[in-house]
């Protein structure tokens, strides 16, 4: 529920009650009991509450059944999510994606009736597609997901691109994932030395950041901030948001990072481990960094770090622990050198191409020819060294 009442917050709303049902399982045509629907009622009155919202999915019959019980306006936990994401997607490629959610999630609910459309005043849920558009027929909105689809598969295909060119370029990339809220920003700005925004609210980043960073001995790497998730995060969403998510399941590591002073702690690393899964990012290495550290006793400390020896305590608003943060990455990602002897036969346009790439990311320190081969002894980045000859010891 203080989720729930973060997520009001972050939507604009002020939170003057909350109402529990303890329930074997929901009823099926208004979701509450009958006689918790009709003290809501009283309740809204009571306190002036001029909007109802739901924790849950509901489905659209049960949205109308409520609303016309309560007489007040109803949202569940979706249409509140998607609602706060429409307010803060900034860029084209952001609000698309959000009005493609939103259209998905409304497609369904406009089934049969105008009274979808009519329960859609002012205010919170009424975002993204203007009411204009919604008044409009099924076919027309089928048209409008028929033509945004398009434009994201064509911001996907030219991130693809891009994603494909670092990689051809060498430059590998770290990619912050985590629960909103978990200090993302704040790391990448201590990381990338940058100013994005960074607030206490909730979804305050959606569009993906990209920045260079050097680490101190002059290697560099990419560093990715992106949407923050959540426990149940909308599924319209994460379909919608694929575009942008897509930065970590190309990213040859990810930072999970999480608020290590969060109560419900372990419950919101399921539900990244869990959106990461349904991303299909499983096969790239993942290094959890525990935020926030400063938050927490001497004693929280370390149970933590008994739990897991592996773990990286850091706290990115004191600059705490980012040394070990960056040693972690360049060791992880092998970034770090081996000293090869590596043999090349200079016919081959292949090995031609092989002999320019180590001059261009290696260190050469011997290069020799003799009876028609190249021989070359280097200092290699190890994630290098696969692609550059895939027999080299
Ligand atoms: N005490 C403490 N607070 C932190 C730390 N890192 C971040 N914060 C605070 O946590 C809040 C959220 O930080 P952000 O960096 O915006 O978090 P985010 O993960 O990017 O959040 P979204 O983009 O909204 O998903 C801000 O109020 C930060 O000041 C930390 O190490 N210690
Ligand atoms: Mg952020």
């Amino acid at each position: 529920m203080d989720e729930l009442a973060g997520l009001a917050d972050a939507a604009g709303a002020d939170v003057v009650l909350r109402v529990l049902q303890e329930r074997a399982k929901p009823d099926p045509a208004t979701f509450l009991g009958s006689g918790k629907v009709e003290t809501l009622a009283v309740s809204c009155s009571e306190t002036g509450a001029g909007l109802v919202i739901f924790d849950s999915e509901l489905t659209p019959a049960q949205l109308r059944q409520i609303e016309e019980k309560v007489g007040q306006k109803i949202l569940d936990r979706t249409q509140l999510i998607l609602d706060i994401f429409a307010r803060r997607a900034q860029t084209r490629e952001g609000k698309l994606q959000v009005e493609l959610a939103q259209l998905k999630y409304l497609l369904p609910r406009l089934a049969g009736s105008g009274d979808a459309l009519s329960r859609l005043g002012g205010g919170i849920g009424t975002r993204g597609p203007g009411e204009t558009k919604l008044e409009t027929d099924r076919r027309r909105i089928r048209a409008r997901i028929h033509s945004i689809s398009g434009d994201i598969e064509r911001v996907r295909q030219r991130r693809a691109q891009l994603r494909e060119r670092r990689h051809k370029a060498s430059v590998p990339t770290v990619a912050l994932v985590g629960y909103t809220n978990a200090g993302k920003t704040t790391l990448f700005n201590l990381l990338a030395g940058a100013r994005a925004e960074v607030s206490d609210a909730l979804f305050v980043t959606l569009d993906p950041l990209v920045r260079q960073v050097r680490l101190p001995d002059n290697r560099e790497l990419l560093v990715s901030d992106t949407v923050g998730f959540i426990d149940r995060l909308p599924h319209a969403l994460v379909a919608a948001f694929r575009a942008t998510l897509e930065e970590v399941v190309g990213a040859d590591l990810v930072l999970h990072v999480i608020d290590a002073a969060a109560p419900d702690r372990e419950r919101r690393i399921s539900a990244v481990q869990q959106v990461l899964e349904e991303l299909g990012a499983t096969g790239v290495p993942i290094v959890e960094v525990y935020n926030k550290c400063d938050q927490l006793t001497a004693d929280e400390r370390r149970r933590l770090q008994d739990s897991d020896p592996a773990a990286l305590c850091i706290s990115a608003l004191r600059h705490e622990g980012a040394d070990e943060l960056v040693e972690t990455i360049a060791s992880r990602l092998a970034l770090d050198v081996r000293r090869v002897t590596l043999a090349f036969d200079p016919e081959s346009p292949v090995d031609r191409q092989r002999i320019a790439q180590l001059y261009r990311l290696a260190r050469v320190l011997v290069h020799e020819s003799r009876d028609g081969r190249v021989s070359i002894v280097a200092d290699v980045p190890r994630r290098l060294l696969a692609r550059l000859r895939p027999d080299a010891r």
